[in-house]
């Protein structure tokens, strides 16, 4: 299940934005094809960095982070502890929740951007202690800018509990992206100001535009959480 709630509103995100595009010298380039060179974040991201690095990365981008979206943080954090009835902190040591920023040229105009579970705890939390919940995490998307086309998620009605098991009893090799020929593609829209929250645990990916014009950019807030002792310790 995926939950879309208004957090923000929009001349909070043109604020967003605006601040983004100032702070374009931290953008981090992602990938060395010529779509990916349009595709960047602010602020280190567990599924991109080296692993060895990924701390170093976001040390040196907490701080700007708080700097500029400090009052963000603090709506985040107070909206989500309400609505998942629990606090909600930005995780020692983990790179806070950062910006994916897609600029024209890195737009996907097909169904072919990666088809996913959100498994990064397994290396935000490498050695798991007791009181982690990794039965229930959270995944989050704040919408701050769309293509004039819109944007959204794309998702099937498949868990990674189903996929595993799926895996074990097919014994062979296996991408989450085989299960999707199986099911039909559903598409949860995205809108300016609003948070998408869910497992992460349901198969899903980045939406496509049928149409991208000059100017055309996507930029979210993205997150992720677990629960560790009763507390959302929220990341990127
Ligand atoms: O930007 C989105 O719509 C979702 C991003 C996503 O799937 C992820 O970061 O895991």
């Amino acid at each position: 299940m995926i939950t879309s709630l208004e957090m923000l509103t929009p001349d909070e995100c043109a604020r967003l934005d605006a601040r983004i595009k100032e702070l374009r010298a931290h953008w981090i380039p992602r990938g060395n094809t010529p779509r990916d060179t349009s595709f960047f974040t602010l602020g280190a991201a567990i599924y991109l960095d080296d692993p060895a690095e990924y701390r170093g990365v976001a040390e040196r981008n907490n701080p700007l982070l708080r700097e500029h979206f400090g009052w963000l943080y603090e709506r985040l954090t107070g909206f989500l502890s309400r609505q998942l009835r629990a606090p909600a902190v930005l995780a020692p040591g983990l790179g806070h929740p950062g910006f994916h920023i897609w600029l024209t040229p890195a737009l996907f105009t097909t169904p072919e951007a990666s088809v996913h579970f959100d498994l990064q705890y397994l290396r935000a939390f490498p050695t798991p202690g007791p009181g982690m919940d990794f039965e229930r995490p959270l995944s989050f998307t704040l919408t701050l800018r769309l293509p004039r086309r819109g944007g959204g998620l794309n998702l099937w009605e498949f868990t990674f509990e189903r996929y595993r098991q799926f895996y074990e009893r097919m014994n062979t090799r296996m991408q989450p992206k085989d299960v999707t020929v199986l099911l039909p593609r559903l598409r949860h829209p995205y809108t300016v100001g609003a948070i998408a929250m869910h497992s992460g645990h349901l198969l899903h990916q980045v939406g496509e535009v049928d149409q991208v014009f000059p100017g055309d950019e996507r930029i979210t807030l993205q997150g992720h959480g677990v629960q560790v002792h009763g507390v959302w310790q929220l990341y990127f």
